[in-house]
């Protein structure tokens, strides 16, 4: 058996025998000479047969060319024959003249999708819509960005948790909670990993990651909400502020984009017409209330009566740093605790305001992070403020009653990140398979 050769590989291959495999892109099926364009998980290739005619012209039994005028597109096959370097063939400078094709599934002759469909059918038949190079790229990116955070996280010492997702009470509110039946009572699906990663700290792990689902019972249809993310949490131990959070934030995201930005800023560049710009540091810190007054003076009043800022407040403070700083992110920091969960610390001085921060991404938020509150009795109270019951929290409070370090951390959206750094206008086309409302399938 030929090996198989990935068609990236084929450039710097030695002409001669080649195996490839893949799916049919295109058939070319001319009189003289036939060409099938293969995709494969790392780009493509020509294949060309020409066909076999008898000195008087008549054409020859010729069974490769009966297979190709059969093909359609999406079969799968693989293909052996010669390769051959020749700069004047578009793709990739060299082609693959065929000695064999062996049909490992043929497709349907009928594509239930094309490239124009709209954004639903598409996600109906998304193993077909992810055959699309701009797609395979998405998770090539995602794949890169996970590694170097991983990297990132493993080189400081981190340890890398996996909290359950079966939960007994909300981990974030009482809203967007999904209950699911458990054997006789009910459990809830965790919405954040938030109190086990915060269970690290007196647990003393010191710092941790975690890449994991998140469920939230949102019923709305934005271009940025799933009701299942990929959340990627990060909480460290010993922290002085806040503040501390946002250096690791920042660290954590200039190591994911440099790697990007090495790997496949090229094909960025030439898929999606994006130049990724690895992000200086510090990032720029603006506190909430500065930052509504900015938005104000650019003429646009956050009309939210709950001290939080809306999606075009946040677009307009994006644009204000990027006129200003020339920089895509944005920490707003020191959110009301009017709007904050329970356990973010509140300022010594101004209970009003929080040790929080939210990381606005090319004008979107993709992260919450704050300082905790690490004293129990004050936990307590915070938690009644906000109507919450002390007894049913009871676990969790429990982990403040035996010692407990100083902490903060994060959470951020996965596909939020990518759908922002490749200025997709969707949250579900930076997501395998999304999750919304109306969406179980496939
Ligand atoms: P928050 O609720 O702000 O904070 O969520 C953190 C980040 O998760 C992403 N996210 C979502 N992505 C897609 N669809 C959703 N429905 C959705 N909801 C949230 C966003 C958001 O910024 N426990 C805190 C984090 C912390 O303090 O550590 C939390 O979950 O990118």
């Amino acid at each position: 058996m030929t090996t198989r050769t990935l068609t990236k590989n084929l450039a710097a291959a030695t002409d001669g025998a080649i195996s490839v495999s893949g799916w049919v892109e295109t058939v070319r099926d001319q009189k003289k000479v036939q060409f099938v364009v293969l995709r494969d998980e790392s780009g493509a290739v020509q294949l060309v047969h020409p066909r076999m005619f008898a000195d008087d012209g008549t054409p020859l039994d010729d069974p490769i060319a009966a297979e190709i005028s059969a093909l359609s597109q999406g079969t799968f096959l693989t293909a052996t024959g010669e390769l051959k370097h020749d700069e004047r063939v578009k793709l990739g400078g060299v082609e693959i003249k065929l000695d064999a094709l062996v049909v490992a599934a043929r497709a349907n002759p009928e594509t239930p999708i094309a490239e124009d469909s709209s954004g639903d059918k598409r996600m109906d038949w998304r193993f077909l819509d992810l055959r699309l190079p701009k797609n395979n790229l998405i998770f090539r990116i995602q794949t890169t960005l996970e590694h170097a955070w991983r990297s990132y996280w493993v080189e400081h010492d981190f340890i890398e948790l996996h909290t359950p997702k079966l939960m007994a009470s909300a981990s974030e509110s009482k809203a967007e909670l999904f209950e699911v039946s458990y054997f006789e009572g009910k459990a809830y699906l965790a919405q954040s990993p938030q109190f086990f990663k915060q269970m690290a700290q007196p647990a003393g792990f010191g710092k941790i990651f975690e890449v994991g689902p998140a469920f939230r019972a949102d019923p709305s249809f934005t271009s940025r909400h799933a009701t299942e993310f990929t959340s990627v949490d990060s909480e460290i131990s010993w922290i002085d502020s806040h503040d501390d959070v946002m250096r690791l934030h920042e660290e954590l995201l200039v190591a994911g984009f440099t790697a990007v930005k090495a790997k496949h800023g090229a094909e960025i560049a030439e898929l999606f017409g994006v130049d990724v710009t690895v992000p200086a540091t510090p990032f720029p810190r603006i506190q909430l209330a500065e930052a509504k007054r900015i938005v104000a003076a650019r003429g646009y009043d956050v009309p939210r009566a709950d001290d939080d800022m809306d999606p075009e407040g946040e677009r307009q403070i994006a644009a204000y740093v990027k006129e200003t700083f020339g920089h895509e992110f944005v920490f707003l920091t020191d959110y009301a605790s009017s709007i904050r969960p329970f356990y973010h610390m509140r300022h010594a001085d101004d209970a009003s305001l929080t040790n929080s921060y939210d990381l606005i991404f090319n004008g979107v938020e993709i992260s919450t992070g704050a300082q905790r509150e690490h004293r129990v009795e004050v936990l307590e109270s915070q938690a009644r403020d906000k109507g919450l019951d002390p007894e049913e929290l009871g676990f969790y409070l429990d982990f403040f009653r035996y010692g407990v370090p100083p902490h903060g951390g994060f959470g951020m959206g996965l596909s939020r990140v990518l759908m922002l750094l490749l200025q997709l206008p969707n949250i579900r086309e930076a997501t395998y398979l999304f999750r919304g409302p109306t969406r179980l399938l496939p």
